[in-house]
C-alpha cells in the first residue's frame, strides 16, 4: 500500500503544517485510508512526517499540541534562523543539519510499503523556507530520485506587500528549485490570500492562522481523494503539465463562511462554478486575465454529487488554449474546520489553473529583482554566506527561460502539445 510523507518547511511552512495536522485529526475517525499518511502502532497514528526549521520557536508551537501524536523525528531544528538570507538556509547553517534531517526521512520511509509522494509546504520569502527547502529537496531527489513525486504547496512573495526585502532575492534563488526539484508547484501569496478571505468572510481581525488554515483546507481535499476515496494522487495533476517544468498551479478556493452568518447559504452549483472560477478569487492573484492552459476542479462533499459528473456547462465553457476539457474529482467527505469563527459548510471545492497569464507574475519578480541588483543591493550579505556571485545571473536566467516557456506557449499546436503529453506524466 502506497503511503504520502509530509515535509513542512521555515516559519510558514511550519505553521502550515500544525493547521493541517489539527485538520487531519478532526478528519481521522471518517477517513478510511489512514495509513496513507500515518504510521498505526498499535492503538496510535503516528504523523509521517517532518518539521524542519533552523530555529525552534515554531515548532515548539507546533509540539505544545499533545493530542496528535508526533514521533521524536519529525522534528528537525537548528540554533538560529536564516535571518532572512537564502545562503544561510542552503550553505552555512543548513549544511549543519540537512543530514540528520535526511536521516529522520529515511527512519520514517523505512516503515512505509511503498512511498509515492511528498507534500512540501513552505515559504520561498524566507530564509530558510527558500535556502534550506532548496538543500533539502535536492537531496531528497537525490535520494529518492523521480518516481517518488515531491508536490509543493508554497506561499510566494506578494505583488506589493511585503515585510522582508530580501523576499525577492529569495523567491529568485528558489525558482530553479521549483523548476527542477518538484512535480508541481500550487502557488499562494500572503496578500492574495487577505484579499480572498475578505471577500468571503466578514471578520474583524484575520491573522496568519486564517491563511494558514485556507492552505490546509486545499491540502486536505488534495490528500482527501486518496484518503476518502482511494484515488491515486498521481492522477491529480497528470494531464496537467503540458510540458514537464510548465508545472505551476494557480489554486482558487469556496466558499469559506463565518459562524456568525446564520444563513450559512450553501452555493447553488452554477453560483458555485461562477464564484470559484473568477479571477478575482484566486490565491495567487495576477494583474492580467486567465488563460487557461489545464484546469481542474476538486469538489468535496460527504455525498456523492452525481450532477458534478454531468460536467457543468459554466465549466466546459472555459476557453483552454489546447481545448482541453476541465477535469473534475470529488472528495467525499465531510468539511472539517479547525478554526472556531468559521462554519463546516457541505460544500467547497478547489479550482487549480495552469494558467498563462501567470507569466505577469514571473515578470514583476523579475524586474524587481533587477531592479535591485542593478544597485547591487544587499549582495554582500549572500556572497559572505558562501554563494557565488555567479548564482545571481543563474537565479534570472532560470526565471527568465520559465518566462519564455509560459509566454510562448500560446504559439503551440496541438499536435506538438499531444508528442508532448505521452512523453510525460507530470
Ligand atoms: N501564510 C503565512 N505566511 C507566513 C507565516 N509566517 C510568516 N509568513 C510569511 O512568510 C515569509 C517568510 O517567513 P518565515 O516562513 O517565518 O521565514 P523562514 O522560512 O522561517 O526563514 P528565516 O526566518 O529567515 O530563517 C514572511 O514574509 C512572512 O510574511 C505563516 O504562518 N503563514
Ligand atoms: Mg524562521
Amino acid at each position: 500500500m502506497s503511503s504520502a510523507f509530509h515535509v513542512h518547511i521555515g516559519g510558514a511552512g511550519v505553521m502550515i503544517g500544525d493547521a493541517l495536522w489539527k485538520l487531519y485529526e478532526k478528519e481521522h475517525n471518517e477517513t478510511n485510508q489512514k495509513n496513507y499518511i500515518y504510521q498505526q502502532v498499535n492503538d496510535h497514528y503516528h504523523p509521517q512526517v517532518l518539521y524542519a526549521d533552523l530555529d525552534n520557536r515554531m515548532i515548539q508551537e507546533v509540539q505544545r499540541n499533545k493530542q496528535i501524536k508526533y514521533k521524536k523525528n519529525s522534528f528537525l531544528h537548528g540554533k538560529e534562523d536564516a535571518s532572512n538570507i537564502y545562503a544561510r538556509g542552503t550553505y552555512t547553517l543548513g549544511r549543519e543539519i540537512v543530514d540528520i534531517g535526511l536521516d529522520y526521512v529515511r527512519k520514517q520511509v523505512e516503515t512505509m510499503d511503498r512511498l509515492d509522494q511528498f507534500v512540501v509546504t513552505t515559504s520561498i520569502s524566507g530564509g530558510t523556507g527558500s535556502g534550506f527547502s532548496d538543500l533539502l529537496l535536492s537531496r531528497l531527489q537525490v535520494d529518492y530520485g523521480n518516481k517518488v513525486k515531491k508536490n509543493g504547496f508554497i506561499i510566494f512573495p506578494s505583488s506589493d506587500m511585503s515585510n522582508n526585502v530580501l523576499d525577492i532575492y529569495n523567491a529568485m534563488f528558489s525558482i530553479e528549485m521549483t523548476k527542477e526539484f518538484l512535480n508541481s508547484i500550487t502557488m499562494f501569496d500572503n496578500q492574495s490570500m487577505y484579499k480572498v478571505i475578505d471577500q468571503q468572510l466578514d471578520l474583524d481581525f484575520v491573522d496568519y492562522s486564517h491563511l494558514n488554515n485556507l492552505v490546509a483546507q486545499i491540502i486536505s481535499s488534495y490528500t482527501g481523494l486518496r484518503r476518502f476515496n482511494c484515488i491515486d494522487n498521481a492522477k491529480f495533476f497528470a494531464n496537467m503539465c503540458p510540458y514537464p517544468q510548465m508545472h505551476y498551479f494557480i489554486p482558487s478556493y469556496a466558499k469559506m463562511t463565518s459562524i456568525n452568518d446564520y444563513s450559512r447559504k450553501e452555493l447553488s452549483q452554477r453560483e458555485f462554478i461562477k464564484y470559484i472560477t473568477n479571477k478575482e478569487s484566486r490565491l495567487y492573484q495576477c494583474p492580467k486575465n486567465s488563460k487557461y492552459i489545464s484546469t481542474t476542479l476538486l469538489f468535496r462533499q460527504k455525498e456523492v454529487n452525481n450532477f458534478f459528473g454531468k460536467f457543468d456547462l459554466t465549466l466546459q465553457n472555459l476557453e483552454h488554449f489546447f481545448n482541453q476539457s476541465p477535469r473534475i474529482f470529488q472528495c467525499t467527505s465531510s468539511n472539517y474546520q479547525i478554526l472556531s469563527e468559521l462554519a463546516e459548510m457541505k460544500k467547497t471545492g478547489t479550482f487549480f489553473s495552469n494558467d498563462a497569464s501567470i507569466v505577469s507574475r514571473f515578470q514583476q519578480l523579475g524586474a524587481k529583482f533587477d531592479k535591485l541588483h542593478a544597485k547591487r543591493a544587499f549582495v554582500f550579505w549572500y556572497v559572505t554566506e558562501g554563494l557565488e556571485e555567479s548564482e545571481f545571473h543563474q537565479g534570472r536566467e532560470s526565471l527568465a527561460a520559465l518566462e519564455n516557456q509560459y509566454s510562448n506557449i500560446g504559439g503551440e499546436t496541438n499536435e506538438s502539445l499531444n508528442d508532448i503529453d505521452q512523453n510525460h506524466e507530470y
